[in-house]
């Protein structure tokens, strides 16, 4: 209750310029502020997710006429020049015979992530969804079955939430443009917007579990001056689907400014440009004060199945349960991506992956769901986080030969006390100096990246034993 107080106090910046350099927006920011509402909040406490990148470029998986190419495997159509109708019979190929959405679902769960984003539809234009407005969609491979219709069904059983990438940018549709420059060229993107609207329609009411839907491909120069587009597309949803969130990227305001609008409010939900890179937990704590989401890959760009692993580094476990913390401590979620094999199937470096964070996630999951920026300077070790109640997590990644892990705290408060999460065993607390404290580790090496908890207390004017340098 106490640390709650002093937390509150830390925001003291606010990113929003106010006053007389207000810039009259007509498709700008629609709220100030994070959104507090129980779907916004359930969102924020899912904490951890998956991305499924799956669609036609699973088949080739990065080559093409006999050439490997070392770019994202979702992007392979463009690295290679491949025309739209040569690139969409791949659809005669789609037949993932081991797909087994139960089997996903089950994966999924035993990752200890809360929910699954889909890409819905790629760049490709190819649709996981019998969608009625396209020719490219499931239902006209051999395979022929509602694969995202399987997925909902399938997470939502295990209670993960479904969250739908979708690409605006669809390079299979002769009326898509990435820019302007004739009437004509108008004319055949309002009717795009038009086939959009409609896809759109149809994903949330045919699927009304779904929680979030996650835009991609909408920086071209034709999307960012329909700001009022973006603007109505958010709206329509939130109409069709209570509670749904919309990330930043889907949005362009008045003046084509994406994200964050040109008086400095974010647009959307949540932020999502941290794709591939996280905040500096030193520098950039200017983003504890809106939701986030950050998305990653395991390899260093591969989205989509990519067949060759060994062309780029591929990130370890620790890694990754790294980045998850790491995104939590400055209060935002993390999702972590896995491209399924054209067979239905996930690689084994994937399964692999997915078991070792959820190993980790049931000892310490504690320190990550429902957590947020606790408010502390960050040290050395690794990342503090804040539960729901006010208490304060250490996720310790680098074991000092110190044996001795520095805490410093806000002035006026002290810690209390402070044990091993998995065992409760106590851990020395000494006080070092005004403010600074330090805490011993546990007296067996754990082997992992490990939390302590602490209990922390405020004290109002107590009496203070430390003097100041006089400098
Ligand atoms: C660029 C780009 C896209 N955005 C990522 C989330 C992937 O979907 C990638 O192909």
């Amino acid at each position: 209750m106490t640390l709650i107080v002093w937390l509150a106090l830390v925001p003291a910046t606010l990113c929003a310029q106010q006053g007389a350099t207000e810039i009259p927006l007509k498709y700008g920011a629609d709220r100030v502020g994070k959104r507090e509402d129980p779907a916004m909040i359930k969102f924020r406490e899912n904490r951890l997710g998956a991305f499924i990148h799956w669609g036609l470029y699973a088949i080739p998986g990065g080559e093409w006429n006999g050439k490997v190419y070392p770019g994202a495997a979702e992007w392979l159509k463009s690295w290679a020049n491949v025309p739209s109708d040569e690139w969409m019979k791949l659809m005669d190929q789609w037949n993932p015979t081991k797909f087994d959405a139960t089997a996903w679902a089950k994966m999924a769960k035993d990752m200890g992530v809360r929910y699954v984003k889909i890409t819905t539809k790629h760049h490709e234009g190819f649709c996981l969804w019998p969608s009625k407005y396209s020719k490219y969609t499931v239902a006209q491979t051999p395979y022929k079955k509602d694969i995202l219709g399987e997925l909902v069904k399938a997470y939502n059983k295990e209670g993960i939430d479904v969250h739908f990438y979708f690409s605006v940018m669809d390079w299979s549709h002769p009326d898509y443009r990435s820019s302007i420059k004739t009437p004509a060229d108008s004319v055949a993107f309002s009717r795009f917007l038009e086939f959009t609207d409609n896809q759109l329609k149809e994903l949330a009411t045919r699927y009304p579990t779904v929680k979030d839907f996650w835009f991609d491909g909408t920086w071209d120069s034709s999307i960012k001056k329909n700001g009022w587009w973006t603007a109505h597309v958010e709206r329509m949803l939130k109409e069709l689907v209570l509670g749904v969130t919309i990330n930043s990227r889907l949005r362009a305001d008045d003046y084509g400014k994406r994200h964050f609008d040109s008086n400095g409010r974010l647009m959307g939900d949540y932020e999502s440009a941290y794709e591939r890179r996280l905040p500096d937990p030193v520098k950039d704590l200017k983003v504890t004060q809106w939701d986030w989401e950050a998305c990653m890959t395991l390899p260093e760009n591969q989205w989509g199945y990519h067949k060759d692993w060994s062309l780029s580094y591929v990130k370890t476990p620790i890694e990754v349960i790294d980045r998850i913390v790491h995104a939590v401590s400055m209060g935002g979620n993390m999702v972590v991506n896995f491209g399924p094999q054209p067979d239905g199937d996930f690689r084994p470096e994937e399964k692999e992956m997915a078991k070792a964070v959820g190993q980790w996630m049931r000892r310490y999951g504690q320190a990550v769901y429902a957590c947020d920026y606790a408010g502390l300077p960050k040290q050395d070790w690794g990342y503090y986080t804040r539960g729901k109640e006010g208490e304060v997590y250490m996720v310790v990644f680098n074991q000092p030969y110190s044996r001795r892990l520095t805490v410093k705290t806000p002035k006026g408060v002290t810690v209390k006390k402070a044990e091993l999460l998995t065992s409760g065993e106590q851990l020395d607390v000494v006080e070092t100096a005004r403010n600074e404290y330090n805490i011993s580790v546990p007296a067996q090496d754990q082997g992992e990246p490990y939390v302590i908890r602490l209990q922390m207390h405020s004290k109002e004017g107590g009496k203070d034993s430390y003097r100041d340098a006089l400098t």
